[in-house]
């Protein structure tokens, strides 16, 4: 594919007024017709033709204002369809029908079947494979939708909007009509027809309208989705509350299916769930399980507003509705639980998915400026650091400006295709400031490094802190110029309690805000009677690297005292993680490994603070990541010493006092009736954080088989089988776990690719022929994008040592599934090969067998442009 430049935007040619679809189902030849009705846009050229996007279409009639139409007028190629001698100024109809075949579209773009069920998936460009169309974002246009089927395999016949009618269609068949009255772009469009159970509700909006609540999923199904009915009617309140946001239809559907390439998807009114975020019940779910759902369910409900009434003007602006919307489902989170436990989570994921994304071949800036594939842009930057960058504007203009400007971007865009800089212009416009350069969020790509250091003069009481920004360098991108930085901070006195400064000098601080704006500044803070410890960056109010090299004993002063359970957090994990990184060095040089025990010891203290929510501790006890420890040492990376390194560290505060950990395990059992609430997952969570400890200071599989046979829900059965398999993997137990938590779910695949990851990520050599056998096992499927994201993926993705074998057996592995899934299901393939994005970093023995992989997969014939695109980016 050729690639798409920002700069080269221009509004089409002509108006779509209308759309009229008529679907006639079938598994292989449906039949779609298209009725547009166009107008030639004012002032545009009067001689142009109208061009249309399609993506292997067949048409089989044209009509012109309901005539057949002269061949010589057009030019019909499966993946365009140009039309010339058009009207200069009436409206005129174009009416198209093309014939497709959903049972062969593996893509999962467009029009397709999963187990039986009729469904699609339009964004980005999806709908072109439905019917030629102008198919982008700023072409909105009311839909009316007609759709045939037969009647005992299809009962069920929906599309977006509100219900018209229905009524029985010859011998066999019946019909449906829907009508959509708000005006939306064709990657919002949505279709469902099959045979599929219901869970119904209702909800009564601000204004007293009653809506009704439809979630649709597999027979037998519906009592596991009534989590995520619950997560919708806290989702829609919410959103009224905090933004202001009342729903728009009569009816909201969500449509449950097991074949989906993505999490879910935000169509108007009637969103179509990957089945893995809807259905949850204690027996087969996690607390993550029930977090993520509330978040996606949450995320998709929002983008009714954060996308669908405001959507973007081309998908360079992406970022427009998803950072957005991803900010708003984290605000929603935080608000349903702990806010401190939400935040660390996110910025847990920010660092090991964004970071490594940002700092490698990858790059590229919240919003864009070219794209060879637009699917390739579905990432953890313009999703994870464009919530970020959100939620910086909200540090800069506070809670009250923040809402100014929503609103006033509500009310100027509402029905609008909008751009970043409108977004950005309505924070300007609403609180009077400046955001030009903190719009530099958007333009430039890479993590911002501030480096930091601090002078205390006792007889001036005078604090400096002299703080220097760097943004890296990244594809396309050599030179970059200073960003505001919005740091939240605060000054720590020896007992802990907050120094307040009688005046500050150097930069602007609003309230517990400091705004580095220069390359250099140092900023003094007067009246401070003792030498302060500085929390820095507190709530992770800015996406970047600190560099700042804080005393052990003033790391352990802020996660013991800090006001902001976050920091105290963050300066455990500043604290772990030097340390982590120098085990590593040591155990790469064969030394002897050193554990800091200001770190065992604060660790320990915190996970046993009794007036700490339990959530919390158990994020404390979790030690920086494999991931982490390669992102701070940067280059020539050998993940086996990664790991030895870590686990001498995590020996060592295992052994440093397993008591505490065997109180923890045995003092939060939460018995009777399972709740997913935020504060049983907390125990659950540091219970089974302390059980992982046991298991090391154990040194044997007896107290995880016990854990494991006890257990009464997914969460703690799980984490049993986690430490069993990952901890023992040749013991007996752990085989005998695996085989019965396998056998008791043989018939529920979304346990079983718990089952699948378990032991894809079982650490070292031995992973890649696991992964192998567990390919042939009767319960994979690998045109299943769950089961090979489970299964592949998460091996790809999340286990260092075993695929990043020495040997690089696990590149070509990962090439070797490339190339096999390519072909079938090119979005996928794209997704699975991105886990290669660090490979740069690794030594060099392992980067050589890691480029040739990559070389291997730039070679395969026919690659698809997602393949294609990321892998001559990540050879660039
Ligand atoms: N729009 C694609 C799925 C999502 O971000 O909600
Ligand atoms: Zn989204």
């Amino acid at each position: 594919g050729r690639i798409i430049h920002l700069a080269d935007y221009r509004q089409t040619d002509f108006v779509l007024e209308r759309v009229d679809l008529t679907f006639e189902l079938d598994p292989t030849e449906t039949k779609v017709e298209a009725r547009l009705i166009f107008h030639r846009r004012e002032g545009a050229d009067p001689a142009a033709p109208l061009v249309l996007d399609g993506d292997e279409l067949v048409m089989t009639s044209l009509l012109f204002d309901q005539m057949e139409m002269d061949e010589a007028r057009y030019d019909a190629t499966p993946d365009s369809l140009t039309i010339r001698d058009l009207p200069a100024t009436d409206p005129f109809e174009i009416t198209i029908t093309t014939m497709i075949n959903p049972e062969a579209n593996t893509q999962l773009m467009g029009l397709y079947r999963t187990n039986g069920v009729y469904c699609t998936q339009c964004e980005a460009e999806g709908f072109r494979r439905i019917t030629y169309f102008p198919d982008r974002p700023d072409v909105l246009a009311v839909y009316t939708v007609n759709i045939i089927a037969d009647k005992a395999s299809c009962p069920l016949l929906l599309s977006n909007g509100n219900f018209l009618g229905g009524a029985g269609y010859g011998e066999g068949r019946h019909f449906a009509a829907w009508f959509d009255p708000h005006p939306k772009p064709s990657y919002l469009f949505a279709l469902v027809a099959g045979d599929l159970g219901v869970v119904e509700d209702t909800f009564t909006t601000m204004s007293g309208r009653e809506v009704t609540l439809k979630i649709y999923v597999e027979h037998g199904k519906e009592p596991r989705a009534a989590y995520a009915m619950d997560a919708l009617k806290r989702s829609m309140k919410w959103d009224e509350e905090v933004f202001g946001r009342e729903y728009d239809l009569d009816i909201f559907m969500i449509v449950a299916v097991s074949d989906f390439n993505m999490g879910a998807m935000e169509n108007k009114g009637l969103n179509v769930f990957n089945d893995k975020y809807v259905l949850a019940d204690p027996e087969s779910a996690t607390d993550q399980d029930y977090a993520n759902i509330e978040a996606i369910i949450a995320h998709e409900y929002f983008h009714n507003w954060t996308g669908n009434r405001v959507t973007c003007r081309d998908w360079f602006q992406l970022c427009l509705k998803e950072g957005l919307t991803v900010y708003r489902d984290h605000e929603f989170s935080a608000d349903q639980r702990s806010r401190a436990v939400k935040r660390i989570a996110e910025v847990r994921h920010l660092k090991s998915e964004q970071f490594p994304e940002d700092a490698g071949p990858l790059a590229h800036p919240v919003r864009p400026t070219k794209y060879r594939e637009i699917n390739n842009f579905y990432t953890t930057t313009v999703y994870e650091k464009g919530s970020e960058v959100t939620r910086m504007i909200a540090t800069i203009v506070g809670k009250d400006g923040f809402k100014k400007g929503m609103d006033l971007y509500f009310e100027r865009h509402d029905g609008d295709a909008a751009t970043i800089e409108d977004f950005v212009e309505c924070f300007e416009a609403a609180n009077d400031v400046d955001l030009s350069q903190f719009s530099l969020w958007y333009h430039q790509a890479g993590t911002p490094l501030v480096s930091v250091s601090s002078s205390y003069d006792q007889a001036k009481g005078a604090f400096a802190l002299s703080l220097e920004q760097m943004i890296p360098p990244t594809p396309g991108q050599a030179a970059k110029e200073p960003m505001h930085i919005p740091l939240r901070f605060g000054l720590l006195s020896a007992d802990g309690t907050e120094a307040l400064p009688s005046a500050v000098s150097g930069a602007d601080v609003t309230g517990d805000v400091l705004h580095l704006r220069e390359r250099r500044q140092t900023v003094t803070f007067s009246g401070i009677a003792s030498r302060p410890v500085v929390s820095l960056n507190r709530s992770f109010s800015a996406p970047i690297n600190l560099h700042f090299e804080q005393a052990p004993a003033d790391l352990a002063h802020i996660a013991r005292h800090d006001s902001d359970l976050f920091a105290r957090w963050q300066a455990l994990n500043d604290l772990a993680l030097p340390n982590l990184v120098e085990a590593a060095r040591k155990a790469r040089a064969g030394e002897t490994v050193e554990t800091n025990p200001v770190l065992a010891d604060t660790l320990i203290a915190i996970a046993g603070d009794e007036t700490l929510e339990p959530a919390f501790r158990a994020q404390a006890l979790a030690l920086p990541s494999e991931s982490d420890i390669a992102r701070e040492l940067g280059s020539n990376n050998d993940p086996d010493a990664i790991r030895a390194g870590r686990e001498a560290v995590l020996a060592f505060v295992a052994n440093r006092d397993p008591a505490v950990f065997a109180a923890l395990f045995e003092g939060h059992r939460t018995a009777g009736t399972f709740t997913p609430d935020a504060m049983s997952a907390g125990r659950r969570a540091l219970r089974n954080a302390a059980l992982a400890y046991l298991a090391v200071a154990d040194g044997t599989p007896a107290r995880a088989a016990e854990a494991f046979a006890a257990a009464d829900n997914m969460t703690d059965l799980s984490a049993a089988l986690t430490v069993l398999a990952h901890r023992f993997p040749d013991a007996p137990e752990a085989a005998a776990a695996l085989e019965t938590f396998r056998a008791r779910f043989a018939d529920n695949a979304l346990v079983i690719d718990k089952w699948f990851s378990i032991q894809s990520t079982i650490p070292g050599d031995g992973a890649l022929d696991r992964v192998r056998a567990l390919m042939e096992s009767p319960h994979f499927n690998r045109a299943n994008p769950n089961r090979v994201r489970a299964l592949v993926g998460t091996f790809a993705f999340s286990n260092p040592t075993g695929f990043n074998r020495a040997d690089g057996a696990g590149y070509r592995f990962l090439a070797e599934q490339i190339l096999e899934i390519d072909p079938k299901n090119p979005q996928l393939a794209a997704r699975i090969l991105t886990s290669m994005r660090s490979w740069r970093a690794l030594e060099d023995g392992r980067s050589d067998h890691a480029r040739n992989a990559l070389r291997t997969i730039a070679a395969g014939e026919k690659l698809s442009s997602d393949v294609s695109d990321i892998v001559e980016r990540m050879l660039k």
